[in-house]
C-alpha cells in the first residue's frame, strides 16, 4: 500500500466524513487506505476503490486518535487530512509523482485556507486559479530561496508532444525544495500538520508520537520532532489541500476557535515539551527564533488586552519564563531592543517590570499605526481614549443610514417623527459620507451633519444617548452604560443571512463572530413582520423579546392618506412628465461582482433600448442600483426614457412615484407590495445566484407575488400584458400581503419611537 490517509474525527463530525469520502473517491489515483480514528462510530461505509478502517483510541484526545491511526496504518506514507478539509481531484496523483525520495523528506500538499464550500471553491477555481502568491523579488537583503522544479517534466521532453490544455496545466505544477540554507525558511507553514505527508518507516524509526495530553496543540510537538529529523521539505507549489475554516465560531467552533483561557499556556507547554527533545542545533535555533517572533507579535497584546486566550496572566508568564530559560538566547536577537528587555524580564520572573515595558511597546506601536493612518487613526484613538470617557448626553440622538451614504430608510423616518412630535427636545446628529446628506438636512432645526469617521462624528457617537443604525455599527463601537442602540436593519430577508449561510464566500473571516458580538450591543431590533422576527431570531441569534414588532417606519409613507399627492410632487421633482407611467428597475447586488471592500459592480442585463422601443410612448423608466454599486451606469443613450436615480436619497419615494416594479432578489419588493402594484422579477442569473451565493428563505417559484422572468422578451411581454399578470397573481398577492404586511399600518415610526425614547419622556 502506498499511502495511509489519517483522519481523526468526533462523532459530531460524521456528516463531514461523507463529504470527505466522496472527495477521496473522486481522486484520480486510489492506491491508498483511509484510516478514520473515531470513538463510537461503526463503519457503515461500503468498500470502495480503497479500503477503509475505523480505529478507536484512549484517552479521548485528538493526539491519541492520531497515534492509534498510525499504529493501524500499513502504507509507506502517512497523509494527514482532517475531516472538514478536502483535496483537489489530482492531489493524490501528483503526490504519487513526488514520493520516490529519501525517507527523511517531508512532503507538503500546500494548504489553502478558505470559508467556501467545496462546491463553491471548485467552481471558483475553474474560473480563477488559486495559486500561491509568490512576491516578486524587489531586491534588498538577499536571502537564499528554495529552488523550484517542474513536476516530472522537463521542457525538452515536452517540446515534441502535442499537449492539450489540461496537460499544459500540469506543466505549471512545480514543487519547491527547502533544504540546506533554506531548510527552515517558512517554519510557520511547515509546522502545520494538515496536508503533510510523512514516511511511515521514518515515523516508526524515530518513535514519533502525538502528545496525548495536550488537547489543543498535540500536533505542534509532533511536527517539531518531524522537522528536527527531516532533511528537506518538498512543497507542491499549487494548493492541493483545501482547509475549510469553520465559519461559525459561535455554534460550531474548531479547535483553534474554542475560547480557552489556557490557550497560551497549552501552546508554550507544547513548545517546552517539544524543545527538550530537539537534537538538531540548527533547527533548535530556527524554532526558538520563530517562537520569539510570535510572542513579540501576539503575546504582549494578548496580555494587555485581557484576551480570551489568557485567563491567568501569572500562570501564563510562568510557563513563558520556563520556556525562555530553556531556549538558545541568541534567538532574542530576532526582535528589537525593547522587546528583548521584556523577554529578559519575563525570563527573570520580573513580571511587573515586563508588563510595564509591554505597555510602552504596545503604546509605541499603536502611536505608529495612528500616524501611519493619519486622520482616521487619530479620530478613532480619541474616540477610544477620550470621548468614550466623557459624560453621556441624554438629549442627543445619532443616526446613520447605509454607511452615511444617504438620508433615507428607517433612520430618516424615525428622525422625522421625533422632529415632528418632540420639537426642540433633542439634538440630532446625522452621519454623512456623501454631501447629499448635508444638502437634504441643511435647513432642519437642531440638526447637525457630521462627516463619517471625522472628529465630530467620533465625539457624538461616543456621547449620544441614542444611536440609530440601519446597518451594523462600526466594529470598534463602544457600548456605553445608559445608552440605547437601535438597529433598524434594512429589509425583510429573502436572501439567507449570517448564521443561516453555510459559508460566507465574500465576507471577512470573522464575519459570523463579529456579527454576533455587534448584535449583542443592540438594545432593540426592528422587525417589519413576524416572518422577519422568526428569521432574525435564528439568523442573528437575536432574542424576539428585544425586537420591536412594528413594521418599518420607512414604509409609513406608502400607506399614508396623502400618498398620491406626494407621488405627484416626487414626479415633478424628478422631472418626470405627469402623463407618463413609471417602471422602476431596482435590482440588488451580486456577491461575485466585487470591485473592492463594500463596493460592487453591476452589469445591466435589462435591454433598455428594447423597453424604450416598445413602451417609450407611455412609460419612462427609473433605474435604481443598490447602494453597494459604485460604478455609474451610462444611460445617456436612452434619452429621456431613463431616469438614473441610483443616487436618489430615498428609495421609498421612488416606490411611490412608480407604477410597476422590476426587481430580482432584493428586499425592495416586500416594501413595494404595500402599494399593491405589479411586481416583475428579472432573474436572468437565477441558477448561479441561488446555488453559489445565498439560498433563499422563500420559494421564489411559489411564494412571490409576481412572475419570475429570465429573458428580456419575457419582460416585454409581461409589461404588455400587465393587466393579465395582475389578474393571474391576484390571489398570491393577497396571501403575500397578509403574510408580510399586516403590521404595516402607517404607524411604525410612532411605535418604534415610543419604545426607543421610553415614551414616559413625552
Ligand atoms: N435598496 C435600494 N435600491 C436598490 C436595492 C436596495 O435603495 N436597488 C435598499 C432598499 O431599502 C432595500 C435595502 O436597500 O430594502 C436592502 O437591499 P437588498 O437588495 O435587499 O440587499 P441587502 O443590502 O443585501 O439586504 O434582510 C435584508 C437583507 O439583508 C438584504
Amino acid at each position: 500500500m502506498k499511502f495511509s490517509i489519517i483522519t481523526p474525527c468526533k462523532v459530531d463530525d460524521l456528516p463531514k466524513l461523507d463529504e470527505l469520502k466522496a472527495n477521496l473517491e473522486s481522486q484520480t489515483f486510489h492506491q491508498f487506505e483511509w484510516i478514520i480514528a473515531c470513538n463510537g462510530f461503526d463503519n457503515h461505509f461500503e468498500e470502495t476503490q480503497f479500503p477503509i478502517q475505523v480505529v478507536s483510541y484512549q484517552p479521548n484526545t485528538i493526539g491519541a486518535a492520531r497515534n492509534a491511526a498510525i499504529k493501524a496504518a500499513v502504507g509507506d506514507y502517512l497523509v494527514f487530512i482532517d475531516a472538514d478539509d478536502f483535496l483537489l481531484p489530482d492531489a493524490m496523483k501528483k503526490l504519487n509523482y513526488m514520493t520516490p525520495r529519501n525517507e527523511d523528506t517531508l512532503i507538503d500538499l500546500n494548504h489553502y485556507k478558505t470559508y467556501e464550500t467545496q462546491q463553491a471553491y471548485l467552481k471558483d477555481l475553474a474560473i480563477n486559479e488559486h495559486t500561491p502568491d509568490f512576491l516578486p523579488d524587489w531586491g534588498g537583503r538577499k536571502k537564499r530561496k528554495p529552488r523550484s522544479y517542474a513536476l516530472n517534466f522537463t521542457s525538452d521532453n515536452l517540446k515534441h508532444l502535442n499537449l492539450n490544455k489540461k496537460q499544459q496545466h500540469w506543466l505549471k505544477n512545480k514543487y519547491k525544495v527547502y533544504s540546506g540554507e533554506t531548510r527552515y525558511a517558512s517554519l510557520r507553514k511547515q509546522l502545520v500538520l494538515a496536508g503533510k505527508v510523512i514516511n511511515r518507516h521514518f515515523v516508526n524509526a524515530h518513535h514519533l508520537q502525538f502528545n496525548e495530553l495536550n488537547d489543543l496543540y498535540s500536533d505542534v510537538q509532533f511536527m517539531m520532532a518531524v522537522l528536527n529529523s527531516t532533511k528537506r521539505v518538498v512543497l507542491i507549489q499549487q494548493y492541493q489541500y483545501i482547509m475549510v475554516y469553520h465559519n461559525d465560531p459561535i455554534n460550531d467552533p474548531s479547535n483553534a476557535q474554542l475560547v480557552r483561557g489556557d490557550r497560551w499556556q497549552k501552546m508554550v507547554s507544547a513548545w517546552i515539551d517539544g524543545y527538550q527533545n530537539l537534537t538538531n542545533a540548527e533547527f533548535r535555533l530556527a524554532f526558538a527564533e520563530y517562537t520569539i517572533r510570535r510572542m513579540n507579535r501576539y503575546l504582549y497584546n494578548a496580555i494587555l488586552s485581557n484576551a480570551d486566550s489568557i485567563d491567568n496572566v501569572d500562570a501564563t508568564l510562568n510557563i513563558v519564563s520556563k520556556y525562555l530559560n530553556l531556549i538558545d538566547k541568541r534567538a532574542f536577537k530576532s526582535v528589537n531592543v525593547l522587546s528583548r528587555r521584556i523577554l529578559s524580564a519575563i525570563a527573570d520572573h520580573q513580571f511587573g517590570v515586563a508588563q510595564k515595558l509591554m505597555a510602552s511597546l504596545v503604546f509605541g506601536r499603536n502611536a505608529h499605526r495612528i500616524v501611519k493612518k493619519r486622520g482616521r487613526g487619530i479620530t478613532k484613538a480619541l474616540y477610544q481614549l477620550v470621548f468614550t470617557h466623557l459624560a453621556v448626553k441624554p438629549n442627543v440622538i445619532f443616526y446613520e443610514s447605509f454607511l452615511g451614504r444617504n438620508y433615507s430608510d428607517n433612520p430618516k423616518y424615525i428622525y422625522e417623527y421625533i422632529q415632528k412630535h418632540y420639537p426642540g427636545k433633542y439634538q440630532h446628529i446625522w452621519s454623512a459620507s456623501d454631501p447629499q446628506v448635508k444638502d437634504a438636512l441643511k435647513d432642519q432645526p437642531d440638526t447637525r451633519v457630521v462627516k463619517r469617521f471625522g472628529f465630530k462624528y467620533m465625539y457624538y457617537l461616543a456621547t449620544s444617548k441614542y444611536q440609530v443604525f440601519n446597518l451594523r455599527q462600526p466594529r470598534w463601537f463602544v457600548k456605553r452604560r445608559g445608552t440605547k442602540l437601535l438597529s433598524t436593519w434594512h429589509g425583510t430577508p429573502l436572501k439567507r443571512l449570517v448564521f443561516d449561510i453555510d459559508n460566507v464566500v465574500n465576507a471577512t473571516p470573522m464575519y459570523k463572530r463579529n456579527f454576533y458580538e455587534q448584535s449583542r450591543q443592540w438594545d432593540y431590533l426592528i422587525a417589519p413582520n413576524q416572518f422577519s422576527a422568526d428569521v432574525f431570531s435564528h439568523a442573528f441569534m437575536y432574542p424576539q423579546d428585544k425586537m420591536i414588532k412594528s413594521g418599518y417606519p420607512r414604509n409609513d409613507i406608502l400607506s399614508a392618506p396623502d400618498r398620491d399627492q406626494k407621488a405627484i410632487e416626487i414626479k415633478k421633482r424628478l422631472g418626470i412628465p405627469l402623463d407618463k407611467k413609471v417602471i422602476l428597475y431596482a435590482p440588488t447586488w451580486r456577491d461575485d461582482e466585487r470591485a473592492s471592500g463594500n463596493e460592487y459592480k453591476f452589469q445591466l442585463k435589462l435591454n433598455v433600448a428594447k423597453l424604450r422601443e416598445n413602451f417609450g410612448d407611455d412609460y419612462v423608466m427609473i433605474l435604481r442600483t443598490h447602494y453597494f454599486i459604485t460604478d455609474r451606469i451610462d444611460t445617456s443613450t436612452f434619452g429621456d426614457f431613463v431616469f438614473n436615480e441610483s443616487n436618489y436619497q430615498d428609495v421609498s419615494e421612488l416606490y411611490l412615484a412608480s407604477d410597476i416594479l422590476i426587481t430580482d432578489y432584493s428586499s425592495v419588493f416586500f416594501d413595494y407590495s404595500i402599494l399593491k402594484r405589479p411586481i416583475l422579477y428579472f432573474v436572468y442569473d437565477y441558477d448561479n445566484y441561488a446555488k453559489i451565493l445565498h439560498g433563499f428563505y422563500l420559494s421564489m417559484q411559489k411564494d412571490l407575488p409576481g412572475p419570475l422572468l429570465k429573458t428580456n422578451d419575457e419582460i416585454v411581454d409581461a409589461i404588455k400584458n400587465i393587466d393579465q399578470i395582475e389578474q393571474k397573481y391576484k390571489e398570491r398577492y393577497a396571501k403575500f400581503d397578509e403574510r408580510f404586511n399586516n403590521w404595516e399600518n402607517g404607524h411604525a415610526a410612532e411605535k418604534v419611537v415610543n419604545v426607543l425614547l421610553d415614551n414616559s419622556d413625552k
